[in-house]
């Protein structure tokens, strides 16, 4: 860890140090987006995406009087009240995949300033490549976000890793309300990070962000960040397992109080050790064993805070019991998730950071309700369970959900992202009853099924021909209740019927939780309930 000197009334622009890899130079990036009210008048912005992201990043710009366009490939899905509401403040939206190609010419015949862009658009799209040969700045909505934001802006408690940043943002959420904070939970967790800084009754945000969204800002100063794990995920998009950690890591650039790392994943470590702070904060690290100085841990049955007090040295502050967690993770009756632990220390982590009480953290725990789509029971029937674990983008958050159950019927693909399912399916093969393949690309998790499970039959989710015009929601649903169907074929008594794709939806369905209830609908529906 490299200490920055604290920053002067504006933080720094540019992290001290930092690298300019993909990064826009930041004095190209127009002045006038500072504060939430300064006109940009005479600016021009493209703002890739009509989606949760840009929506409202669109709306914000022109608001304060830039000419924006908004381009979208997409032109199934049904954007009219967006778009009606775009319309009011003259945008220009562009939807076809005809529109994404290259840079648009704006209507005013300027060259655009600025492109604000989603977090799925990956970097090397070719509207994306345009600009950056063109010299124009790149940025994301957390860059803008982190721009606008106002005097007195609330803290910002960033949450990251690949598995568990939605449950552990939730959990934090919790304890800062508990604690008499009104709070914003926001960013990948589905509501736009831009919209909860403009929020002037917000007193702290709980931000969950995935490493798209941290690829595209550089300029973000959290009060306190956590990295949960680390595990090859969105290669795809990446490029690489290192690209990918790296864009996780700069969560930690520029952090003003704790950095909150994985004792038991070094490669959380190891990028705290690497990152460039602000004079003064420290690493805080949280393990399932008992803690050091300096870090949170379980005592017994208790969660314990050796961190954030004085006498760290030789005692430490109990914060809530293992039976908290397993309540805050939906499971009251069943003793309380490795990975639900970590959860939460990190979260109480983030929560000490800026000094939430002890009890806060308790009860914010107790009054957690964990998400939908981990580990969900949908329906018991004829002797065969049914679980939704929808949530389970990856193949390291599948093992945490195949190693749950057996024998299974496992449902699974999506979009691979550039995953590798070897040590998953061997791990596992033993434990398969059958597996049910959906997906848009079935190659790797079927060659690899074929290498490492032989004797496992596979049965394939077979629609007619996919044209590009089918409305989602009727492909998702179909898909659903096809892999239900062979599912149901394949069950025998006493069995697990497990949706865990280890792998993304966008292929198929709007996102992981459409995946998700379409999925509980078909089972219920072939229950007859
Ligand atoms: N689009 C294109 N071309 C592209 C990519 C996308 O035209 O190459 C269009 C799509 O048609 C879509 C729009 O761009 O209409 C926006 O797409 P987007 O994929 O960036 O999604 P948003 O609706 O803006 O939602 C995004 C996050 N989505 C992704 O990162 C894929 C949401 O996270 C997030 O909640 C939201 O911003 C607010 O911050 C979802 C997600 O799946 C939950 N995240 C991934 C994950 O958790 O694994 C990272």
């Amino acid at each position: 860890m490299h200490e920055a000197p604290a920053p002067a009334e504006l933080p720094p622009i540019v992290p001290p140090g930092a690298v300019a890899l993909d990064y826009p130079d930041a004095a190209a990036i127009p002045a006038a987006l500072h504060g939430p009210e300064s006109s940009l008048a005479g600016l021009t912005v493209v703002v890739t995406g009509l989606g949760v992201s840009g929506y409202p990043a669109a709306v914000h710009l022109a608001e304060r009087g830039a000419e924006v366009i908004v381009v979208d490939a997409d032109t199934v899905r049904d954007r009219s009240e967006q778009e009606a509401i775009l319309a009011v403040f003259d945008v220009d939206i562009r939807r076809g995949p005809e529109h994404v190609e290259d840079l648009p010419r704006p209507r005013s015949g300027r060259t655009p300033d600025l492109v604000v862009t989603s977090p799925g658009w990956r970097p090397d799209q070719p509207l994306l490549r345009a600009a950056r040969t063109a010299g124009i700045p790149v940025i994301g909505e957390v860059e803008l976000a982190w721009r606008v934001r106002g005097a007195n802006a609330a803290p910002w408690l960033v949450v990251t890793g690949t598995n568990g940043k939605t449950t552990t943002t939730t959990m934090l959420e919790a304890m800062l309300r508990a604690a008499g904070m009104n709070v914003r939970a926001c960013g990948n967790i589905g509501a736009p990070l831009l919209e909860a800084v403009l929020d002037p009754e917000a007193e702290v945000l709980a931000i969950e962000l995935s490493s798209f969204q941290l690829h595209w800002q550089f300029s973000m100063c959290a009060d306190a960040a956590a990295v949960l794990n680390i595990a090859a995920d969105h290669l795809d998009w990446h490029g690489s397992a290192e690209a990918y950690a790296a864009d996780k890591g700069r969560a930690y650039t520029n952090v003003r109080t704790a950095c909150v790392y994985n004792i038991e994943d070094p490669a959380t470590r190891t990028l705290v050790e690497d990152a460039e702070v602000i004079a003064g904060a420290r690493a805080i690290g949280f393990t399932p064993g008992i803690p050091a100085p300096g870090e949170l841990g379980v005592v017994e049955d208790a969660l314990v805070d050796r961190a954030f007090i004085p006498q760290r040295y030789s005692a430490a502050a109990e914060l809530a019991s293992l039976a908290d967690v397993a309540r805050a993770s939906g499971q009251p009756d069943r003793p309380a998730p490795p990975h639900q632990i970590a959860n939460a220390l990190a979260a109480a982590a983030l929560a000490r950071a800026i000094g939430v009480p002890p009890a806060a953290v308790r009860d914010g725990l107790r009054a957690h309700a964990a998400g939908g789509h981990r580990l969900a029971l949908v329906a018991e029937s004829g002797d065969v369970r049914w679980i939704d674990d929808s949530k389970a983008t990856n193949p390291h958050a599948a093992d945490a959900a195949l190693h749950a159950f057996d024998p299974i019927v496992w449902i699974a693909g999506g979009l691979a992202k550039g995953a590798d399912y070897d040590a998953l399916v061997a791990a596992h093969a033993h434990r398969l009853r059958a597996v049910v393949l959906i997906g848009a690309d079935r190659t790797p998790l079927r060659t690899t099924l074929a290498a490492r499970a032989p004797e496992v039959p596979v049965l394939e989710v077979d629609l007619p021909a996919d044209p590009a015009d089918t409305d989602p929601a009727e492909r998702g649903t179909a898909v659903a209740e096809r892999a239900v169907a062979l599912a149901a074929s394949a069950a025998q008594a006493g069995d697990t019927v497990l949706l865990a794709p280890a792998a993304a939806s966008m292929d198929q369905f709007l996102d992981y939780a459409t995946r998700g209830e379409l999925f509980a609908r078909a089972v219920r529906r072939a229950a007859g309930a």
